[in-house]
């Protein structure tokens, strides 16, 4: 990590890739500093629900200042309130000291989105694959933008990631912590270490070294169940998981275990890919000829509607529109498409509209058939966020795992002649 004026050394693992980590600090609270500069070194909370003078909301974030008093994401509001006053009870309530009392804003999402939207754009000039995993958060593969040549003892990587760092400052108003390591969950790591406003640099071949002291929970999968049951195994900080018994490891967690036992060896071969959260989930199939028969276009529909609602269910998202694409000879695409009142996940549904939008063309001549659902929303994934849920690699949303980047993820399934056509073309 950042420290002396090391030499470039032999890599752990034969990887020299430069990847960078970005983070915005409390990045909600600094999106209502930004408009509100006298909000600037207080203690502010950003929260939802508690406006209304109700109870039951939670914390979204707490600036630095906040967090002094114990206040934290997803804590109650009440908590928060009994850790740190309103400002504005407190100028009235001669019992309160205003030097202890904090500003609390309710969530403003679409001002915080557009203020994200300034920042990815800045990030997406500084590298040449970007992957962004939240509002506030992305991985950068800059290893053709700089090198991990030491010129007056410092890493020129280093140089470039504070460079990334200056510009969202200067530019969007915000600090942000960056992490530069030879992969993604090194990276990841380093850009926590030393919030707010930190710039911590992991070189090759130290990764090992820089993960051995910390505590387990700080490798990157590891939330506070598996960190629970490591310490059962005796597995107390991530250099103890580097040393662990693989074999032990994979009967304990399965394959979850090699990957965390191999992140926490330095070893991480995830590409930085983009992941965008796609705006429908359709599966197509042809048939090899045209084919008239009802019962197999049914059929048909009905594997494709079980396929996508699958697909949707293993991403957690919900889908308001259930749609069909029907191709007739020579080649005209039909789309149909019935949208519904609420969001849903539901096999049957899908199943049913699909059948019934069909119903309209069954018995004709049909080259290739289409179920898709669109419309989409990630409640569960969103909910499980702020839960602070505990989730296995690959489904924190922040895993560089087998999602293509598509905007649309269309997937073909076709009697000997696949192609990759999307629904809507
Ligand atoms: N968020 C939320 N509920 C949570 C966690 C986060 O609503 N339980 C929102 C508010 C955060 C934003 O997402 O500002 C980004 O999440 P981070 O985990 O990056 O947290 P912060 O940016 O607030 O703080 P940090 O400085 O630790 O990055
Ligand atoms: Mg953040």
């Amino acid at each position: 990590m950042a420290g002396g004026g090391t030499l470039p050394s032999v890599t752990d693992d034969g990887d020299d890739r430069i990847v960078c980590h970005v983070d915005v600090d409390c990045f909600y609270a600094s999106c209502e500093r930004l408009r509100d500069p006298d909000l600037r070194g207080e203690p502010v909370v950003v929260g939802m629900g508690y406006e209304a003078g109700e109870p039951h909301g939670a914390v979204a974030t707490a600036s630095y200042e906040a967090r002094e008093y114990g206040v934290e994401s997803a804590q109650p509001i009440s908590q928060a309130l009994e850790r740190l006053p309103r400002m504005a009870r407190a100028r009235q309530d001669p019992d309160l000291d205003p030097a202890d009392a904090g500003h609390y804003r309710p969530v403003d999402l679409e001002y915080y989105r557009e203020v994200a939207a300034e920042i990815k754009e800045i990030l997406r000039e500084c590298a040449d694959r970007i992957r962004e995993v939240s509002v506030d958060e992305a991985y950068l593969d800059v290893t053709e933008r700089t090198a991990w040549t030491v010129a007056d003892g410092r890493p020129l990587a280093e140089g470039y990631a504070r460079h990334i760092k200056d510009r969202i400052a200067r530019e969007v108003g915000v600090p942000a912590s960056v992490g530069v390591a030879p992969n993604m969950s090194a990276a990841k790591v380093a850009s926590d270490h030393d919030k707010p406003d930190g710039l911590v640099v992991v070189e090759p071949g130290e990764v090992r070294d820089f993960f051995a002291p910390l505590p387990v929970s700080a490798v990157h999968g590891v939330g506070p169940v598996t960190a629970r049951e490591l310490r059962d195994l005796g597995v107390e900080t991530a250099g103890d998981l580097a040393a662990a018994d693989p074999g032990r490891l994979r009967a304990a967690f399965g394959e979850r275990g090699a990957t965390l036992h191999d992140r926490a060896r330095g070893r991480d071969d995830r590409e930085v890919t983009p992941k965008g959260r796609p705006k429908s989930l359709s599966r197509e199939s042809a048939f090899t000829e045209a084919t008239d028969d009802p019962e197999r276009q049914r059929e048909t529909v009905v594997g494709l509607a079980a396929d996508v609602a699958d697909r949707a269910a293993g991403k957690d998202a919900l889908y308001r529109t259930i749609g069909i694409k029907v191709v007739t000879p020579p080649y005209d695409v039909n789309t149909r498409e019935r949208s519904l009142p609420g969001p849903v996940a539901d096999a049957d549904l899908v199943r049913e509209v699909a059948l019934d939008l069909l119903g309209e063309f069954v018995g004709e001549p049909i080259r290739k058939l289409g179920v898709r659902v669109s419309n989409l929303q990630f409640a569960a994934a969103e909910q499980a966020r702020l839960d602070g849920w505990d989730g296995p690699p690959g489904t924190d949303g922040d895993e560089a795992g087998t999602d293509t980047g598509t905007e649309d993820d269309a997937d073909t399934d076709a009697n000997g002649q696949s192609s990759l056509a999307d629904f809507d073309a």
